[in-house]
This record gives structure tokens, C-alpha cells and sequence, in this order.
């Protein structure tokens, strides 16, 4: 797979690729990723990148050319024939795993990150494929956003990471993770759950299930409205529905008592 960046500003996007997963996917040569700085593509003796908007108002705009000749000058050069261009905006339709898994199926992937206002509208409506939000809240440029999204659909790339490492885990299963314990078995008091130390994997997986359907129930109620549970894990579900009804009558003796 290969991914370009177009940015003005390339530094901000060069720590997290040159560090620990997505560094070892480069090196192991799943991926190929480019930094392109939109600079290079300008011909005025100062790199302009942006200018005032149209109508007035506040703040600068990306120009249209250097993007246009970024954005073509990549595909030109590209060997796929399908090079799928991302802009990344709070506008966008919203990041998740179902549309990382998508991402991972390309093999070629622009990704332009505004700064500023955003960018010329002619770019988003002549060179721009799909529009990327990573959530509801206001950075102050594309790069972070981007960095995410190359993180999380790299570790997704197929070889590189454990099977089961990728399928078992929060979101694609639907389901949220459950605790994770090393030793030592008792630190500060707090002890380790013994069934960990059964040795019994029946059981264990059985209490991991129970785990994850609790703090998806507790925590995140809306993504067991999307799951498909298995009947075992229906019931699974009603027995911790009736564990915490007893726990709660048992906090409400306490503080009945008190
Ligand atoms: C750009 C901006 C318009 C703030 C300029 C380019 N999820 C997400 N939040 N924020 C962004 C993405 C994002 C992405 C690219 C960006 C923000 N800005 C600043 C532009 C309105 C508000």
C-alpha cells in the first residue's frame, strides 16, 4: 500500500511515522508512505499556499494550484491504476473501524490536510473522493487527523499484525475489551481475579466474554443495540443484567445502614 501527505507543514506528520508500529511497517515493507509538501508546488518566490476568501470575512484559504498539481503530479506517477483521494475535515463523514477496514483495501491513498479556514471549494468537488472527519470536536489542520487514520488502517494491513490480534480486539467484534492483568498477582493489595490463575481456559474465556459484555453494556450501551450477540452470549448478558441489580441492592443496604 502506498500513502501520500500532502501538508505545508511535514514536520508535524514525521515523529509518529518514525516510531515503534508504523515505523516496522515501513521497514517490513508494507506500506510506503510519503510526506508532500505542498510548497513544491508552488512557482512564486514566497510558496504562497492560501489567500483571502471571496466575499470577505476572516482568515485564508488554500489555493486551488498547488493542490490541483500535488494531487495530479501523485497520480501521474502513481503505479495503481486506483489512487483514492481523502480530504480530512470536520465536515466529513465520521472515522471508524468499519471505514478503516474500507481504507485498507486500497492501494493507493492521497490524503490532503487543510490548515487555515480549508481549502478552495473547487478541490473538494474536482479532486477530492471522500471527505474524513476523526470526530466531533475542532483541530487546526488536517495532520493530526491524518496521522490517525494512517495509524489505524496500517496495523490493519494483511500480514502485519497477529490475526488474532486484530480481529479479537474493541469495535470490529463490536464488543469492548476486557481487563487485562499481569503480574504481579497481588500489587498494593489489589489481587489479580483468581480465576486468571485457574489455569482453567474454559473458564477464563468465559469470564473475559462476561467481562467485555459488562463494560459494553455499562459503558457503551449503544454499540450491543448494533452486535449480533450468539444466544450464549444473550444469556451471558441477562445473568450480568441480574448481577448488577444485586449489587446495587447490596449498596443500597450499606447505605441504608448507614
Ligand atoms: C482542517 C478548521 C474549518 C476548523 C483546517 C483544516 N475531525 C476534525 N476536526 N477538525 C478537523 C478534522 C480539521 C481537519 C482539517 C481543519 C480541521 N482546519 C481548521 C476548518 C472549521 C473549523
Amino acid at each position: 500500500m502506498k500513502i501520500d501527505l500532502i501538508t505545508i507543514f511535514p514536520g508535524i506528520l514525521e515523529g509518529p511515522f518514525k516510531e515503534s508500529m508504523i515505523k516496522r511497517a515501513i521497514d517490513q515493507g508494507f506500506v510506503d508512505i510519503n510526506l508532500i509538501d505542498l510548497r513544491k508546488y508552488t512557482h512564486d518566490l514566497h510558496n504562497k499556499v492560501d489567500d483571502t476568501p471571496y466575499g470577505g470575512g476572516c482568515g485564508m484559504v488554500l489555493k486551488p494550484e498547488p493542490l490541483f498539481e500535488a494531487v495530479e503530479d501523485l497520480k501521474k506517477k502513481s503505479t495503481y491504476d486506483q489512487v483514492r483521494v481523502i480530504l480530512l475535515t470536520p465536515q466529513g463523514q465520521v472515522f471508524n473501524q468499519q471505514k478503516a477496514c474500507q481504507l485498507a483495501g486500497q492501494s493507493h491513498l492521497v490524503l490532503i490536510c487543510g490548515r487555515y479556514e480549508g481549502i478552495d471549494e473547487r478541490v473538494r468537488t474536482a479532486l477530492v473522493d471522500e471527505e474524513i472527519s476523526i470526530g466531533d470536536f475542532v483541530l487546526t489542520g488536517g495532520e493530526l487527523a491524518a496521522a490517525i487514520i494512517v495509524e489505524a488502517v496500517v496495523r490493519l494491513l494483511p500480514g502485519f499484525l497477529e490475526e488474532e490480534a486484530s480481529t479479537d480486539e474493541s469495535f470490529s467484534g463490536s464488543l469492548l475489551e476486557y481487563p487485562h492483568y499481569t503480574r504481579p498477582a497481588v500489587f498494593r493489595g489489589m489481587a489479580v481475579p483468581p480465576v486468571l490463575l485457574s489455569g482453567n481456559h474454559g473458564e477464563i474465556a468465559r469470564w473475559r466474554k462476561k467481562q467485555s459484555l459488562r463494560r459494553t453494556y455499562e459503558r457503551r450501551p449503544d454499540l450491543l443495540q448494533q452486535a449480533d450477540l450468539l444466544p450464549k452470549e444473550k444469556v451471558y448478558l441477562e445473568e450480568i443484567k441480574e448481577e448488577i441489580k444485586e449489587e446495587n441492592k447490596e449498596e443500597n443496604k450499606k447505605q441504608q445502614s448507614i
